[in-house]
């Protein structure tokens, strides 16, 4: 493969995003994301008949290809409603909705009220059963470009150098409800659906690189435990209660998995700032039938980032849509958010192991020390849904949806993987036609001989649905050996015994979970250690946590002897010898610096806030693709410039960086009875919420600044703040540089000193 090429592609690309994104941000104060409309609101109701509004500038729906995957030269709009007046949804224009027809203006209704009846009748089936899991989740458009670094591989299309591919992205949590908060600790969905001229591919994978269970019949057990217990319900969209600790100390394969889970990557700062790994060994297949197993990687441009834990916890109620909004925000404001597709390759032999590591154990990584990350395409996303419910609702992603050139293992937890995935559309999708959803519409010719169902959408032809026929010509034809077809690979399954069970090899629970542990950081260890103390804190039972700590205990000492104080239970000793592993630098997310495109920085300002210095700060953010929140004592306008939040509506979790421009006095509506957030323990001259927001902002490790009057406000609020990563200059480009310098690093970790080596 030729690396060098890949390495010189992204870099290109990198750099194409970040000057897309400067372009679409210029400072005119138009460019903040989240306005709701095409269109500015009037004050008035228009009353004016127009043809319906066209979307915002980043949205895109599903391409009008046909049921059966024919281009049409239909417009995007095509399927979106039509014409300037109210109908049926049969066409006839109506002249009232707002009043049933009934015997006199005091009625009864009338039975015969067919707008009525069809209005309800369709709003009381407006919903779909949620999906089993992965319920809650947010999704983008966007394409695909093959480096043709994996070519000798496989015969795929879409990988070869420059083939570019639409594709549609959905991100998600496991655990919780449709409507549950975004920053809950959980693993997160990374699923991506590419419309390939040879037929739909389905990467369906997670931000994590293994999973709970290493046999798909476990897949009920493991969620059973981790959603909210079925007598009362709770919690929501979390692992810290009984349940999800009952099930995973005593099914200890399930151990790395959590371990994943405690560490920083169950709370994501942003979609945009995942990693996606398709956690199962795959296998591609080349030109002459030849075959590579590979393990594929997403690897996010932005670098992989994190919230703090309480951060995390406050926004689930200050915004609870904030991975969504970010996604949203982010392609909205032009900061396309990009990742290159790796892979990890080995041999396909008969053993299917990689120094030692059984490739077909999902509980299992493969260090890339060992196996590095060999890039072989991009992918950008560059628009987003038009509607929520048409697209990210209703993609149905299958991992059996594969191209030519790529083909499963045998791993057990995939092969339980490729039934479950189309069962479970035929009650959340309605019946077996969902593949003709336009979402879901495949780019390529379409001929299967599947006939009928609810909700058929194709109109289909002749007379013979079977084969073979002489009725229909003998249509359709088998592709035979011809180029773009799949073909099972022909695995040799050796002589063996109906068993249930696993290999030997699937025994060692411990030894990569120490291997992760060791690898983190001192800093990503505490927030491992203050997380497992949390989440076993928050379960009921006793034995509970006791047969965690022995879980802990083979995993690593010092993990179990902290979290055990922090529980004030006994550490207990390990019962395994603990393994002898070398750590994995790779698998710590603190080891650089990156792009901070797309991040939001709240600007703090008064009425005596100066106006050009306020205006070259929002430049200067502007200018880095990133996105400046001015915040004030009221809404309006401040200095020439929008306010975006007042005080009362801001919180310091939605910032990135917090820059001060003023000091500013309590505000009149700064009145605890109004605003418990006033009730923040001020300076007395300064105004609490702000004062709050400064406090936050430091205990999550945020990068702040001040200049000017902003200076003394530092003062005001806290004195620890004369530490790591609090910015005091004269003006604001100085300010804002350094500022940059931080955010490329993400948080200020050092402020933090950690106690664990
Ligand atoms: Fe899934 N999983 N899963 N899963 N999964 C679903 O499919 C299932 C597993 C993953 O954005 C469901 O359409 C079984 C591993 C993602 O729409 C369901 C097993 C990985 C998504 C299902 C697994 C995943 C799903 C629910 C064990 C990472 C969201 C609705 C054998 C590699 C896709 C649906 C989206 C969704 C079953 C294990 C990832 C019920 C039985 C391992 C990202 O079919």
């Amino acid at each position: 493969m030729d690396m060098s090429k890949a390495a010189s592609q992204t870099a290109d690309a990198l750099g194409k995003g970040l000057k897309e994104a400067k372009d679409a941000l210029t400072p005119d104060g138009e460019t903040i994301p989240g306005r709701p409309g095409s269109e500015p609101a009037t004050v008035e109701e228009p009353t004016e008949p127009r043809e319906p509004l066209p979307p915002k500038p980043d949205q895109r729906g599903a391409e009008t290809v046909t049921a059966t995957g024919a281009a049409t030269e239909a417009p995007d709009r095509a399927r979106a409603q039509q014409g300037a007046h109210l109908t049926t949804s049969t066409g006839t224009r109506l002249r009232d909705t707002d009043h049933s027809l009934k015997a006199g203006s005091r009625g009864p209704t009338l039975l015969q009220d067919h707008h009525l009846r069809e209005k309800i009748t369709h709003f009381d089936h407006e919903r779909i059963p949620e999906r089993v899991v992965h319920a809650r989740g947010a999704a983008a458009h966007g394409y695909f470009e093959g480096y043709g670094t994996a070519s000798e591989l496989t015969v795929a299309k879409f990988l070869q150098e420059g083939v570019r591919t639409p594709v549609f992205t959905r991100f998600s949590t496991v655990l919780g409800s449709r409507g549950s908060a975004d920053t809950v600790r959980d693993t997160r969905g990374f699923a991506t659906k590419f419309y390939t001229d040879e037929g739909t591919f389905d990467l369906v994978g997670n931000n994590m690189p293994v999973f709970f269970i290493q046999d798909g019949i476990k897949f009920p057990d493991v969620i059973h435990a981790g959603k909210p217990h079925p007598d009362r319900e709770i919690p929501q969209a979390q692992s810290a209660h009984d349940t999800f600790w009952d099930f995973v100390s005593l099914h200890t394969e399930g151990q790395h998995h959590a371990l994943w889970n405690m560490s920083d990557r169950g709370i994501p700062r942003s979609y945009r700032m995942m990693e996606g790994f398709g956690v199962h060994t795959f296998r591609l297949v080349d030109a002459e039938g030849g075959t590579t197993l590979v393990k594929f990687h997403w690897k996010p441009v932005l670098g992989v980032h994190s919230l703090d834990w309480e951060e995390a916890q406050f926004i689930n109620g200050v915004d609870p849509d904030f991975h969504r909004r970010d996604l949203y925000d982010a392609i909205e404001a032009g900061a396309y958010p990009q990742w290159e597709l790796g892979i990890q390759v080995f041999p396909d032999n008969e053993e299917q192991q990689f120094e030692g590591i059984d490739l077909l154990d999902p509980t299992k990584l493969v260090p890339e020390e060992l196996a590095p990350v060999q890039a072989i395409g991009r992918l950008t996303l560059d628009a987003n849904p038009k509607n929520f419910f048409a697209e990210v609702e209703q993609v149905a992603f299958h991992p059996g949806h594969l191209p030519p050139g790529i083909d499963v293992t045998n791993d057990p937890l995939l092969q339980a993987r490729l039934f479950s995935y189309i069962d479970t559309q035929l009650s959340r999708l309605g019946g077996p036609n969902f593949n003709q959803i336009p979402i879901n519409r495949p780019h390529a010719p379409v001929n299967d001989m599947l006939r009928d169902g609810f909700h058929q959408h194709a109109d289909h032809e002749g007379v013979a649905p079977y084969k073979p026929n002489s009725l229909d010509g003998g249509c359709p034809f088998m592709a035979g050996t011809m180029e773009a077809t799949f073909a099972d690979v022909p695995v040799r399954v050796s002589e063996s015994t109906k068993v249930r069970e696993n290999p030997a090899s699937f025994d060692d629970h411990f030894s990569q979970a120490r291997l992760f542990w060791l690898s983190m950081s001192p800093v990503e260890k505490e927030h491992i250690i203050r997380a497992y103390t949390f989440e076993l804190g928050k379960c009921y039972e006793d034995a509970i946590k006791q047969r965690q700590l022995q879980c802990l205990a083979n995993i690593d000492p010092v993990l179990c002897q902290e979290v055990a104080t922090g529980l004030g239970l006994p550490a207990p000793e390990p019962t395994e010898p603990l393994a002898d592993v070398a750590p994995s630098p790779a698998l710590s997310q603190l080891n650089g610096t990156w792009p901070a495109d797309g991040r939001m920085i709240g600007i703090v300002v008064d009425d005596t806030v100066d106006a050009g210095e306020l205006q070259s700060m929002r430049a200067a953010v502007f200018g880095a693709g990133m996105v400046p929140l001015v915040v004030a004592p009221h809404g309006g306008e401040v200095a020439g410039s929008t306010v975006q939040r007042t005080f009362a509506t801001a919180r310091s979790v939605e910032f990135d960086a917090l820059v001060l421009a003023a000091a500013p006095v309590p505000a009149p509506d700064a009145v605890p009875a109004r605003d418990a957030k006033a009730g923040a323990p001020g300076g007395g001259a300064l105004d609490p919420r702000v004062s709050l927001m400064i406090d936050e902002c430091w205990r999550h490790a945020k990068a702040i600044g001040a200049w000017g009057a902003g200076v003394a406000a530092l003062g005001e609020a806290d004195p620890s703040a004369a530490t790591p990563g609090v910015v005091r200059g004269d003006g604001p480009d100085e300010v804002f540089a350094e500022l940059q310098t931080l955010l490329g690093q993400h948080r200020v970790w050092d402020r933090f000193p950690p106690s664990v080596a």
